[in-house]
């Protein structure tokens, strides 16, 4: 059966997608077999310790921006459990918004294992990364990298060697990977966020004026970043 999902019930369970409007019909049943999809996580908001009021703001305004110019692509933001913060904001935000539910999906669950636990075929997919590129560092950084086997790492250093606030790298994901073999991901972008950690390097002291334009050019930089990769 080819993965579907329901928009009428705001109540996802693990593993579930939902567009993020209530239409109260069953009928808009989207199947996500075909059209390319970006899963992606709220970059900043965990270990980086970015608002999320203002996190989510910049999440639903990128959005609406890129779906309008992504064809039948589509982007998914995903997080680990159903009492995500983050997902709930950018839920209430996208449906205010009218955000098309055909083309922005939120998610709930490991974006390392979408295909497999969730029945959700993303061919691309975003880490929330560290300057140096480096696997571990906790978060989704080093799930992905442990999923993704020391392919992800070698083909990481052929693209670039470090990042900067606000940049993404697009990784092509050699064919051998696990995260390939059993998910389907083809690409992985590497995307750096705005710091408000003081423990992480780069911290901006709250500094939201510089924060908010450095994740704006985040997601625009993750997006541009996915469409080069669909077009
Ligand atoms: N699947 C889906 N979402 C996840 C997963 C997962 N497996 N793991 C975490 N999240 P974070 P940041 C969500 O801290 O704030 C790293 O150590 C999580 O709930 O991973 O940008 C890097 O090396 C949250 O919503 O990223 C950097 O140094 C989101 O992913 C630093 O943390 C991002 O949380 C980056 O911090």
């Amino acid at each position: 059966a080819s993965p579907t999902l329901d928009s009428p019930n705001l109540e996802s369970k693990e593993g579930e997608s939902q567009g993020v409007a209530l239409n109260g019909s069953h009928a808009s049943r989207v199947s996500l077999d075909d059209a390319p999809t970006l899963a992606f996580p709220s970059i900043s908001t965990s270990d980086f310790q970015f608002n999320y009021e203002k996190a989510a703001d910049i999440i639903v305004e990128k959005v609406a921006e890129f779906t309008a110019k992504l064809g039948n692509a589509r982007l998914v933001l995903v997080d680990l459990t159903h009492k995500s913060k983050i997902l709930s904001l950018v839920k209430a935000k996208a449906s205010e918004k009218h955000i098309d539910t055909q083309k922005f999906l939120t998610h709930v669950g490991d974006i390392t294992k979408l295909h497999s636990s969730g029945g959700l075929n993303c061919n691309v997919i975003a880490n929330a990364a560290n300057w140096r590129l480096k696997p571990g560092g906790g978060g989704v950084n080093a799930a992905i990298f442990n999923a993704a086997g020391p392919e992800l790492e070698s083909a990481t250093k052929e693209r670039a060697k470090s990042l900067s606030p606000g940049n993404a790298v697009v990784v092509p994901l050699p064919a051998s990977s696990p995260l390939f073999v059993t998910e389907g991901v083809t690409h992985v972008i590497h995307v750096l966020g705005p710091n408000m950690n003081p423990q992480r390097p780069n911290c901006l002291n709250n500094d939201y004026e510089k924060g908010c334009k450095i994740l704006q050019d985040a997601y625009a930089s993750l997006f541009e970043g996915f469409a080069s990769i669909v077009r």
